[in-house]
């Protein structure tokens, strides 16, 4: 199990207590949220208008809490990842090393394939660079009952996915799932590897969608993740992975009003089933420790 780090649910719990809300707690409050990576300039403007609200409102304890967690909440975006059941689908899963795309990827199966038949579902082993990445989402898809297209290592990223858009195209599949490596979004050539392979996605299937993952434990560099991404080919949703192990992500209020992306789903441990559907009230809470 995880060693938990005291996150920012466990020092705002006992912060506020009974009487009225002091500066000292207000700072303590600021250092917490900047450490939950909320990002400075947002800090600041949250607890300035939490202040000012406490006092009309004369809100002691975890009234505050919840309050913050109210304020938060439409500043995060809920991204729609409908599959139309009728089309080819095709979901591109974008991320840095090791933030858990293809384990994204297999949950998400998991998931969809409640609702869709999983012989209609497809594995794009784009991932070509590291040896043992294909064989990840091979195995991946024999334990889930899902065909991976792949080549091996060393293959051209974009044929992989062309040959999976080709392939289930033919076979009347339903939705196209592609890995991708880790490590494409800031050398030059490596973006115009992803515009290929992006150019490729689009003109294959009738609903094209970009994910990018973030890895929730890796604070505000999250944000300039998300950015590049965006900047390089555009990013239509997110997936933060790895939420279970420091509850951290407050760089997801950034991410989602900076940039205007939406988040539509959250990975909360290591397993298939370890993923829930994003909620924006349930995210402040959980993010400020008021989960019920
Ligand atoms: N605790 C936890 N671990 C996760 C979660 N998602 C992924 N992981 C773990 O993170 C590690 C990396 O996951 P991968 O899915 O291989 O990440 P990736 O982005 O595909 O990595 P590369 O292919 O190397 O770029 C694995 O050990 C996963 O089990 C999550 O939501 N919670
Ligand atoms: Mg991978």
């Amino acid at each position: 199990m995880f060693t938990r780090k005291k996150n920012l649910g466990d020092r705002l719990k006992d912060l506020f207590g009974v009487g009225q809300a002091s500066d000292s707690q207000f700072e303590e409050l600021e250092d917490a949220l900047l450490e939950a990576d909320i990002g400075a300039k947002l800090t600041v403007a949250l607890v300035e208008s939490l202040r000012v609200d406490v006092k009309q409102n004369n809100l002691s304890g975890d009234a505050i809490r919840r309050h913050l967690a109210a304020m938060m909440e439409p500043m995060l975006k809920k991204a729609d990842l409908t599959i139309d059941p009728l089309a080819l689908n095709c979901f591109l899963f974008l991320g840095v090393n090791g933030v858990g795309k293809t384990t994204s990827i297999a949950k998400l199966a998991h998931r969809i394939s409640r609702d869709i038949p999983k012989e209609q579902i497809v594995f794009a082993a784009g991932d070509t660079f590291r040896a043992a990445a294909s064989e990840q989402l091979v195995l991946h898809g024999s334990r889930l009952g899902i065909r991976t297209v792949s080549q091996g290592s060393g293959a051209d990223a974009a044929a992989v996915i062309f040959d999976a858009l080709e392939s289930a195209r033919a076979r009347k599949d339903c939705l196209v799932l592609a890995d991708t490596a880790g490590r494409l979004h800031n050398k030059t050539h490596l973006v115009r590897e992803l515009e290929k392979i992006d150019k490729i996605a689009r003109g294959k299937s009738d609903v094209y969608r970009k994910i990018l993952v973030l890895d929730a434990t890796t604070g505000r560099n999250g944000l300039q993740q998300a950015e590049v991404f965006h900047q390089a080919i555009g990013i239509d949703a997110l997936i933060l992975s790895k939420f279970d192990s420091s509850a951290k992500g407050g760089m997801m209020l950034s991410v989602c009003r900076d940039l205007g992306i939406g988040i539509a789903y959250v990975g909360t441990g290591e397993s298939l089933d370890a993923l829930e559907v994003f909620e924006p009230a349930r995210f402040a809470r959980t993010l400020l420790g008021l989960q019920d």
